[in-house]
This record gives structure tokens, sequence and C-alpha cells, in this order.
């Protein structure tokens, strides 16, 4: 494995801790373009800083849809390694326009050729902290995958806690899991948070499922894989459209699962910094002439994996 430098720690650190900051001045404005556009320009020109030759693979959409960001888009001072970046400059632009809880500025890179280039299409995904295989599966029924956890946690059913988002087309699987009397964390946005909260006992969640944004689950992989955590992800391309955005990215089978290394390999560093307290870190609080947040961050060749508070000057 190629390792990135530790410096990029604190580059990347930086890029999302500015992004969320960005973003807090229009929490609760109820004007969610805004607040998106405020963390995209500045993780934009923080990016532009570094010494590297970066490139988008997952971003604000393609060159049509999205100015800046853009997938394909090249950053860097264009001196230094060659990055494959993954951005969600604002995961949760509800949260911020409602002041809501869980807002985020998320980031991620990878070396060249090592994090995939998704489209903007939904995923289904499932995300838990058991590696070993044959356990949990993506296309296993649910009943399956739930008895399997339960012997496999020596739990029963209803001592495991499911999260998925709430969401009409999740009826079914809610309904399965009310029935199988496994306990819910209905999430409203956000699950890029969601599938995180399998990394830790201390968060409650045994299992995430159901269907979100196919970026959101690139991003979470990348967290995932320093974790030790698994994910599957299989992208739903419903018209053709999605289908030929697709073929032009490369993807040949539509209906291909992806294992969490066909999505990320080699090193990686993933940060996600709080804009509004939520799960997985607190939001950005104000003082006169300075600011606190909080990032969790992680490198997978170097094993970090931690919540970092910072506390800076304006
Ligand atoms: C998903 C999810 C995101 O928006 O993209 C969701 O992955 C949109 O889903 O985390 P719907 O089209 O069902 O509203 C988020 O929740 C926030 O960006």
């Amino acid at each position: 494995m190629i390792s990135l430098d530790k410096k990029f720690e604190n580059l990347f650190l930086n890029v999302s801790i500015q992004a969320a900051l960005s973003s807090y001045y229009l929490i609760g404005k109820k004007n969610k373009q805004a607040a998106d556009k405020a963390a995209v320009d500045t993780m934009r020109s923080e990016l532009n800083k570094i010494d590297m030759k970066g490139k988008i693979v997952i971003g604000e959409g393609e060159l049509d849809k999205a100015p800046m960001l853009y997938i394909g888009e090249k950053l860097g001072t264009m001196s230094g390694p060659e990055l494959d970046i993954a951005v969600d400059p604002l995961e949760g632009t509800n949260f911020v326009a409602n002041n809501l809880p869980g807002a985020l500025s998320v980031i991620s890179l990878a070396n060249k050729s090592n994090l995939f280039s998704a489209p903007e299409t939904y995923m289904n995904k499932i995300s838990t902290n058991i590696l070993d295989k044959d356990v949990i599966d993506l296309d296993f029924p649910l009943k399956k995958n739930i008895n399997n956890l339960a012997e496999y946690k020596n739990k029963k059913p209803e001592n495991l806690t499911a999260c998925i988002l709430d969401r009409p087309r999740h009826k079914h699987i809610i309904e399965q899991l009310i029935n199988l009397r496994v306990k819910l964390k209905l999430i409203t946005d956000g699950d890029i948070s969601g599938a995180l909260l399998v990394t830790d006992e201390k968060f409650g969640v045994d299992i995430f499922l159901g269907i979100g944004g196919g970026p959101e689950g690139v991003l979470a992989a990348s967290a995932l894989d320093a974790y030790n955590c698994n994910f599957q992800g299989r992208f739903l391309f419903e018209t053709d459209e999605d289908k030929s955005r697709a073929s032009k990215m490369g993807i040949k089978d539509f209906n291909k699962k992806y294992e969490l290394n066909e999505i990320i390999s080699g090193d990686s560093i993933f940060c996600a910094t709080g804009i509004t307290s939520g799960d997985l870190v607190s939001g950005i609080e104000i003082h006169e002439d300075e600011f606190i947040s909080e990032t969790l961050i992680t490198h997978k060749s170097t094993g970090l994996k931690k919540i970092i508070k910072t506390k800076q000057k304006f």
C-alpha cells in the first residue's frame, strides 16, 4: 500500500473545518442552496491551496449540473501526489436550513484510482462491524440477516438496533424489522452518519441498511474501511439517463453488488466536521474571537481514528 503522507491529515482536516464554518453562518436560514454553496465555495478554494494533483471522483454532480467540485474537476497546485477526492461539502442541507442536528462537512481522499467514482444515483446499502463472510449480505433476505446478526452478536433480535432512513420506500423493510422485534433508529437525513453508527458500541447501532445516495455510500465506505467494518452497496440505475451516465463513468454491470474494497482500496483519509451537533460529532461553536470545531478523522495506514477538537482564533 502506498501510504498517504501524514501531512494530508492536517491539510484535509483544515479543508473540512473551513467548509463547516462557512455553512455554520447559514444555520436556520431556511436556505439550503446558500448553505450548500457556502460550503462548496470554501472547500474548493481550500483544496486549491494544497500541493497535489487532485481529482474529484465524488462531488456535486457532473459538469453540466455543477459548476464547482464536479466529477472530474482537477484541484490543487498541480505539484505533488495524484489523489482521488470525494466530497460532500454539506451533508444534510435540510439540517442546516432548519437548524436540526447532524449536518456535516465530509471529505475523503485516496491515491489515484483507489476511490470509486460514483454517479448521482441511489444506492442500496448495508453496513455492520462484522467482517466474517456469509453472516450479513445485501442479497440475503432481511430475516436471515437479522437472525445471523443476533446469533453472531449473541443477542436477541429485540436487543438489536437497525438504522435506516425514514422514507416511504423503506415501508416494507421497516414493517419487517418491527415484526422481527428489532429496535429502529429512524433518521430523517444524513446516511453517511447513519452508516458510521456501526463503528462503535457507544452508538448502539448493530446494522445500517436501506436506500440512500450513492455518493454518500462511497464516502461512508472510506471511513468504514479504516474501522475494519463491512459495507456493501448496489447502485440503482433506474432511468436510461442514469444508465448512460453510468456507462460513461465506466460502469458495465448495472446490477453489480460492490464490496467495500471495490469502492475504496489502499490508503485513505476521511474527515467529517460537525456543523450542527449530531450523533458523531458536535457542531461549530462560536465565541467572540474564536471558534471550536469537532472532526471525526480516520487514516487507514496509520490507524488514526479519532475525534479532533480544535479551538481557532478568527
Ligand atoms: C440521501 C442520503 C443523504 O439525502 O441522498 C438523502 O444519502 C436524499 O434522499 O444522506 P431522498 O431523495 O429520499 O430525500 C441525505 O439524507 C442528505 O443529503
